[in-house]
């Protein structure tokens, strides 16, 4: 694959704390970001709310997903154990799962799952590992049909 096709844009950031209701507050409120979209994701044990800049979400318009663990087997439990709320990972966009996890496995990046999961909005996703990061947990999300 080319590397100018791998990639879209950043579709996300994720910040993770234990209460969702109150970081929504605070970025609608006092940053002035839009509830765009709300679900419990029981496969991650997350409860997410995404935000964007604007009322209606625009081709490429990078959101910010709000976290909260809803078990404390979740990975973001464990990892709110270890850090202070905070930035949990970004999300890059793609056209293709499947074509740009093949290529990326090619370059020796190691990938979490096998095969991607069911993310926001019935999107597909996968994480490169922070040791292949860069240290940085990075998902690679391909959006679900109802979204740009
Ligand atoms: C752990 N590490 C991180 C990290 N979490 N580094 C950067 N950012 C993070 N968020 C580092 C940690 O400091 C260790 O480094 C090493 O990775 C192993 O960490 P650990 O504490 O032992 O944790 P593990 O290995 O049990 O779990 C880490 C992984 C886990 C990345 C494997 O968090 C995972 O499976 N993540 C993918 C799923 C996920 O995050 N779901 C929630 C979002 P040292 O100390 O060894 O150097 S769900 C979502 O975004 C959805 C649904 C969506 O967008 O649609
Ligand atoms: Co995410």
């Amino acid at each position: 694959m080319e590397n100018s096709d791998l990639f879209v844009c950043i579709d996300h950031v994720a910040y993770v704390s234990p209460d969702n209701e109150e970081a929504v507050k605070y970025y609608t409120e006092v940053f002035g970001w839009h509830e765009i979209h709300r679900e419990i994701n029981d496969e991650q044990g997350v409860f997410e709310i995404m935000m964007a800049p604007a009322a209606e979400l625009t081709e490429h318009m990078t959101q910010i997903q709000l976290i909260s663990p809803t078990r404390p087997d979740a990975t973001t439990a464990k990892w709110l154990e270890k850090n202070r709320p905070g930035l949990h990972h970004m999300a890059w966009r793609v056209k293709d799962m499947e074509a740009t996890a093949a290529t990326l496995r090619e370059r020796g990046v190691r990938l979490l799952y096998d095969e991607p999961r069911i993310g926001t909005g019935g999107s597909k996703i996968n994480f490169i590992h922070p040791k292949s990061g860069k240290g940085v947990l990075i998902e690679i999300v391909e959006p679900g049909k109802a979204e740009h």
